[in-house]
Parts: structure tokens; sequence; C-alpha cells
């Protein structure tokens, strides 16, 4: 049994996943006693270890070798039954198994404007900024982390709008594993 909970932090690009995982990771850093919890960063296994078969241009982005990709991601984990604490970075929930992950946060932002913004100032083309806010309106990366993770509280949509959303969500997070901590008989542990 792990000792920290593994928490996958999912949403549209652009949401921010990167600048709320940075947050609880400094958030976790600073308590008292510090929880060692560990960024993963999907995107960064995908380029370093080569988890694609191509690009595609159209949407600017790398085709992802899905199963190679999670071959991948359970040896960092350790299928789960390693120490846990890993908070995952990651725009979806697709191929992760319901074992390897004890809370999944969907950060959503529901202004289509300002998500508009987020993806243009990033240089994203036309195609891609729209599949994006289409992705937001209709919810998907919501829908399919529901569909997988069944159980009561293990998916909680939080709001990532205003600069604001960052701390109060890290804190709502760092607060949720040390409740796990507590429930799984680890509180004693830093
Ligand atoms: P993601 O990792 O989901 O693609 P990000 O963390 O890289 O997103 O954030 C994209 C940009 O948007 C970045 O400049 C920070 C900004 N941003 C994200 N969430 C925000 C929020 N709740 N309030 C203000 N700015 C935010």
């Amino acid at each position: 049994m792990r000792s920290l909970p593994n928490i996958l932090i999912a949403g549209t690009p652009g949401v921010g996943k990167t600048t709320t995982c940075n947050e609880i990771l400094s958030l976790a850093s600073q308590a008292s006693p510090p929880l060692n919890l560990k960024h993963l960063s999907i995107n960064d296994i995908v380029k370093e270890r080569t988890c694609h078969t191509g690009y595609d241009e159209e949407l600017q982005t790398l085709i992802v070798d899905e199963d190679k990709l999670m071959d991948e991601v359970e040896k960092e984990i350790a299928d789960g039954e390693g120490e846990g604490g890993w908070v995952i970075d990651w725009h979806s929930t697709a191929g992760f198994a319901v074992r390897w992950v004890d809370l999944v946060v969907v950060l959503r932002c529901e202004e289509t404007k300002v998500l508009f913004d987020r993806l243009s100032s990033r240089g994203y083309k036309d195609e891609k900024v729209q599949e994006n806010m289409d992705a937001e309106i209709f919810g998907v990366v919501s829908e399919e982390a529901k569909e997988a993770w069944d159980e009561e509280g293990q998916v909680v949509e939080l709001r990532s709008v205003a600069a604001e959303d960052i701390e109060e969500n890290a804190e709502r997070v760092v607060a949720w594993v040390r409740n796990w901590m507590k429930y799984h008989g680890q509180g004693s542990t830093g």
C-alpha cells in the first residue's frame, strides 16, 4: 500500500494544470511536516522517452503512442505499488489504470474568453484553439474521468479561471492529501 496518494491533475490544455501542480508541490514542501509530493509531467515523458509516432501539423501536437506511454508511466509510478505521492500532469485520463490514481482533479475554465486568450497566446492555430475550446465546453475530460473512476469523490472538478483559484485549488488538494493519509493510517509520516 502506498504511503501517499497519487493524484492526476487533468483538463483541457490551458486550464492551468502545470501552474496548479507547481503550486501544490510548493505548498507541500512548505508544509509542516513537509509532504513528499513529486511532479510527473506526462508531456516530458512523451518527449524524453519518445512515446510518439509522429506530429500532427494541423493540431500542432505530437501523435502519442498511448501503449508505450502507459508502459513508461507504469514503470515510473511502480504500478501503484510504489510509495505514491505522484502529482500527475496530463490533459487526459485515457489509458490510466484506475488503481494507479487515488484522486482525479479536473480543472475547468468555463469562461471561454479567458481560455481562448490563454490558448491564442501560445501561438496555437485556429483549429487547435477551436478543438480545445470545444473539448472544454463539452466537458470531455471530466466525462471520461467520471466513466472510469466511479467511486464517490474520486473525481473532483475545480474552477480554474482567476489567479486566486490556483492557490485555493492547490490548498484543497494538499488538504485532501492529509485526509487521505489520516484515513489510511499514514498520519505520522511526513
Ligand atoms: P496547462 O498545463 O493546463 O496547459 P498552464 O498551467 O500551462 O496550463 O497555464 C496556461 C497559462 O494560463 C499560463 O500562462 C498560466 C495561465 N493560467 C492558468 N490557469 C490560470 C488561472 N486560474 N488564473 C490565472 N492564470 C492562469
